[in-house]
């Protein structure tokens, strides 16, 4: 009886990632509520993947703690690269993933580097703030980090944000509301006509980015059935569509369907001929 209850449940694979002391397994312990991963202030405590199941509002977590993962030219030992190995074979295996910050740290080289492992591997991502107890300020902190984000990082759109304090219980199961809320948009179906007029608004507004003069646009775009959001887009170019277009046709795709923090593929399409029709 209690096998059939439990495959009622949607489920949902999450990993804790970040460097070593940002509380990643004082946050796992909290989502379980038991004491399962030894936590303290030691370097490097969590040596072995650990994995346990939680349930929340009708979904089945299967949730991991991951050893702490510092710079490769800080790795003078095999078993470490080992453990980091084990990490990035997880991260493909999962769909959600929070990379943990500790605030008074705050984010450094070897955070976006993680960032970008899990953005490469298509997952969505949570990069989450944590100790924000031992802030003075947290609201500073926070309008802070988000405009700095949202200036100098490009993948700023693809990325969630928040702020929490592992310790305290603070704010924990806000990113549980937000992974739920984030699994919705990854099931998005966009209709054609929806598509279309995404296209048309585009047009409308005539910003494309020129390249060497030339104005590419998207001619038509198409989703295609997959477990992540996947769209072909064919452009107006029998040359490969260049970086430049399809950062702009991302962002603007991003914004027109609200579609942030969740991973979305893009496969542009040059035409044979492009003037055809
Ligand atoms: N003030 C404060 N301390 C925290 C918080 N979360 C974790 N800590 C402390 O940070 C230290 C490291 O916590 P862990 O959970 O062991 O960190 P970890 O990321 O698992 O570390 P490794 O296993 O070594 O990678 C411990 O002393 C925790 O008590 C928090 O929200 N606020
Ligand atoms: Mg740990």
């Amino acid at each position: 009886m209690e096998m059939q209850m439990s495959s009622n449940l949607s489920k949902i694979d999450l990993c804790i990632i970040g460097k070593p002391n940002s509380g990643k397994s004082t946050l796992f312990n909290k989502l379980l509520k038991k004491y399962i991963s030894n936590v303290g202030s030691q370097y490097g405590l969590t040596q072995n993947l650990i994995k346990d199941q939680f349930e929340f509002k009708n979904h089945l977590f299967t949730l991991y703690d991951t050893p702490g993962l510092r710079r490769k030219n800080k790795i003078y030992d095999t078993n470490e690269e080992k453990r980091n190995k084990e990490v990035t074979k997880l991260i493909k295996n999962v769909e959600f993933v929070i990379l943990l910050i500790d605030v008074i740290e705050n984010i450094t080289k070897q955070d976006f580097r993680l960032a970008d492992l899990v953005l490469k591997s298509q997952k969505s991502i949570f990069l989450v703030f944590n100790k924000i107890d031992l802030l003075d300020d947290q609201l500073k902190f926070k309008k802070q980090t988000q405009q700095f984000l949202e200036k100098n990082y490009s993948k700023y759109l693809t990325i969630n944000l928040d702020f929490i304090s592992a310790k305290n219980d603070t704010k924990i199961l806000s990113v549980l509301n937000k992974i739920l809320k984030n699994k919705k948009l990854i099931n998005s179906k966009l209709s054609k006509p929806d598509l279309k007029n995404f296209l048309n608004t585009l047009d409308k507004k005539n910003k494309y980015p020129k390249i060497k003069n030339i104005e590419i646009r998207p001619k038509y775009i198409v989703q295609i059935n997959k477990q992540i959001l996947y769209f072909k887009v064919f452009i107006n170019s029998k040359n490969k569509a260049p970086k430049l277009f399809c950062r702009f046709l991302e962002n603007s795709f991003r914004n027109h369907f609200k579609l942030k923090g969740v991973p979305i593929v893009f496969d542009f399409i040059s035409s044979k001929n492009p003037f055809a029709n």
